[in-house]
């Protein structure tokens, strides 16, 4: 009886201590979360809408959950979805994109993807800061492509 307390005592403060030292850890913030391969398909002539994708690796043992995008070129960044709908697929809007822990999530044509509107035209640089669930942010710089290219 007398260890089996002890154990549970031991065991609790241990939880105390990891809970106190992750959210200060410099290093652990900044590895939580790599973005590759962003770009921005170029909108069609006379429209200020269009795609953009990106690749997203969470190499931490927690989700990160990321609820928007926020740019100095437009403030109407989306992240949505393409559901089937019959014959059809149709884009959903999300609150919110869930990388895995240990995962690889990329945010491609067909699937995933930010819908930007209101943008300049004509798009020469595009720049975006990444805004996560807990409040942490990840600048992200967009390649600009051509219509049609991936
Ligand atoms: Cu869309």
């Amino acid at each position: 009886m007398r260890a089996g307390i002890s154990t549970t005592l031991i065991f609790a403060s241990l939880l105390l201590l990891s809970a106190c030292g992750t959210p200060d850890e410099p290093a652990a913030r900044e590895s939580t979360l790599a973005v590759t391969d962003a770009r921005i398909r170029m909108p069609a002539a006379g429209m200020d809408m269009t795609a953009a994708y990106l690749t997203l690796r969470n190499d931490t043992a927690t989700a990160f959950e990321i609820v928007g995008f926020e740019s100095p070129v437009t403030d109407r960044i989306e992240l949505h979805t393409m559901i089937q709908d019959g014959d059809m697929m149709r884009m959903r809007r999300l609150d919110r994109i869930t990388v895995p822990p240990g995962e690889t999530l990329a945010l491609e044509p067909g699937g995933l993807h930010l819908m930007i509107f209101a943008l300049p035209d004509p798009l020469t640089v595009f720049h975006a800061t990444l805004i996560g669930a807990d409040g942490r942010t990840l600048p992200v710089e967009f390649a600009v492509v051509p219509r049609g290219g991936h």
